[in-house]
């Protein structure tokens, strides 16, 4: 089943703006696919709810970016392997992405799914923690792409807000 942060944080508002911030060079994808794949996990989440995601440049609620190693945070990232991405409670925002992966917009082995994996950190910035239901897209574990939430997301979801 799903769970949530201690104290069970959430949005106090449904109309979440969002932008793209840090796009090193080095990193496989293009700021384009990057743009594309967070696009599709957030029309995923946004299924079902009262929940509508707007792109912009300024100030906004959910920031995205590419970062390696130590970036100013408790939580430095490790190189190729190990740690992905992590995602911060609301109402902060921040969803980091480890530079230093192998992502690619198809997931193919050894390749990691950008759009597989901002869809399980913007649970995250949602408000969900992670699910002990193997399929769901909040399991602690990256077996592949998977582009969906399940029933199990969707009522993790629907019954914080
Ligand atoms: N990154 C962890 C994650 O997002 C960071 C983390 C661990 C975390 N515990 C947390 C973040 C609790 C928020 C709350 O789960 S990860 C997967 C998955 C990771 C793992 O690199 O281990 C995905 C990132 F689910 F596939 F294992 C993305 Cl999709
Ligand atoms: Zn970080
Ligand atoms: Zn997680």
């Amino acid at each position: 089943n799903y769970t949530y942060f201690p104290g069970n944080p959430k949005w106090s508002k449904f109309t979440l703006t969002y932008r793209v911030t840090r796009m090193p060079s080095s990193v496989s994808v293009s700021q384009n696919d990057f743009k594309q794949a967070l696009r599709n996990a957030f029309n995923t989440w946004g299924q079902n709810n009262s929940f509508t995601f707007t792109e912009t440049t300024g100030q906004s609620d959910i920031v995205a970016g590419f970062h390696r190693g130590l970036h100013f945070d408790f939580y430095p990232f490790d190189g190729r392997g190990g740690v992905l991405a992590h995602a911060f409670a609301p109402d902060d925002g921040r969803m980091h992405m480890d530079a230093d992966e192998n992502w690619s917009t198809t997931g193919s082995s050894p390749t990691i799914d950008v759009e597989t994996v901002c869809l399980h950190e913007l649970g995250h910035n949602l408000g969900l923690g992670h699910s002990n239901d193997p399929n769901a897209i909040m399991a602690p574990t990256y077996s592949g792409v998977r582009r969906n939430t399940r029933q199990d997301d969707r009522e993790g979801l629907n019954n914080l807000y």
